[in-house]
């Protein structure tokens, strides 16, 4: 067990916990990543990489501020397998960030690293909610750790601020949320429309994240890559340079027609 916490955390990554797969092989999610979890998937390894810095006025959510935290994580990630690999040559080892079949909120609460919020996040005592989950799926019979599933203090604060009433018992009514509907496709309604307007963000919601009072000692992220290149505001009509950026995989129009929505608003 120490010898797997000190391998993982060459990787430069701080944060670990480990959970046996059993925890979560019943909801598993729906996704093209599936097809690469390892036979006799066994233990997920899992570590947070957060992300909160004094990055002054934005309209982005803060986890679009930073530069696309998909690659910093691959970078960490696939350096903790390599090491696991060396170490344990006849076992397979794949990593996941976001666009993975593990329930990541579920499989870190598991693992140890924090509480579940009302809504629906992971809080960790040092970084508050504001940390990406990724994780190791792998065949290794690991020593299990973790604990129940926690909630968080619940004092119902997100619950009522939540601009789109989206937050139902831990749960997210999806559609009612204006990070969902700040990221999709397409026209939106005019209640859409007012929805982001009113989360004051053009890319993703924070508004749940920000009245957390768990949230109220997150420490700044101590990753290089996520303190650095901040893009904190951007203009209606800017050329966007969407490059490194987590709204990337959205192509320019999804952000180009949030940005109007604020720009129409101020010429009003
Ligand atoms: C789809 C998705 C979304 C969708 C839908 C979210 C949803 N909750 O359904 C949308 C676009 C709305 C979204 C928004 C956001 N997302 Co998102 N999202 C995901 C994704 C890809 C899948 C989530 C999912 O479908 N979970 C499964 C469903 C079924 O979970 P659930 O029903 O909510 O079940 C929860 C409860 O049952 C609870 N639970 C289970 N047992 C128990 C027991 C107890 C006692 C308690 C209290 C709770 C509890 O835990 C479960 C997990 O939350 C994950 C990555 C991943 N692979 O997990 C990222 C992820 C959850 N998102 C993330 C982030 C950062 C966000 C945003 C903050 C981004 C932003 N600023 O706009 C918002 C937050 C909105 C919110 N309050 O959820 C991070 C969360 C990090 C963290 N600290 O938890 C993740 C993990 C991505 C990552 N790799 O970092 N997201």
């Amino acid at each position: 067990m120490e010898e797997i916490l000190r391998l993982l955390k060459n990787s430069g990554l701080r944060d670990w916990g480990i959970c046996s797969f059993d925890r979560v092989s019943g909801c598993l999610l729906e996704c093209r990543a599936k097809n690469r979890l390892p036979q006799n998937t066994q233990s997920i390894f899992v570590s947070v990489l957060p992300y909160f810095t004094q990055c002054g006025p934005h309209n982005v959510s803060r986890y679009a501020v930073c530069p696309d935290y998909h690659r910093v994580a691959e970078t960490y990630f696939s350096r903790a397998c390599e090491l696991l690999q060396k170490s344990f040559p006849e076992e397979s080892f794949v990593w996941f960030a976001d666009n993975s079949p593990i329930p990541e909120v579920r499989a870190a609460a598991a693992a140890g690293l924090g509480r579940v919020g009302e809504n629906g996040l992971l809080i960790t005592p040092q970084y508050g909610s504001w940390v990406f989950i990724g994780e190791i799926v792998s065949s290794l019979p690991a020593p299990v750790w973790g604990e129940e599933i926690k909630p968080c203090i619940q004092c119902g604060k997100c619950r009522k601020s939540c601009p789109g009433g989206a937050l139902d018992n831990g749960r997210v009514i999806v559609e009612q949320c204006a990070s969902h509907i700040s990221q999709k496709k397409g026209e939106l309604s005019q209640p859409q429309r007012n929805l982001v307007l009113k989360s004051g963000l053009a890319w993703g919601c924070d508004i749940c994240q920000e009245v957390c009072p768990m949230n109220r000692c997150a420490e700044e992220t101590y990753l290089p890559e996520l303190r650095q290149d901040l893009f904190p505001l951007l203009a209606p009509g800017q050329s966007l340079d969407l490059e490194n950026r987590a709204f990337h995989w959205r192509g320019p129009k999804v952000i180009e027609r949030n940005l109007s929505f604020f720009k129409t608003k101020s010429n009003n």
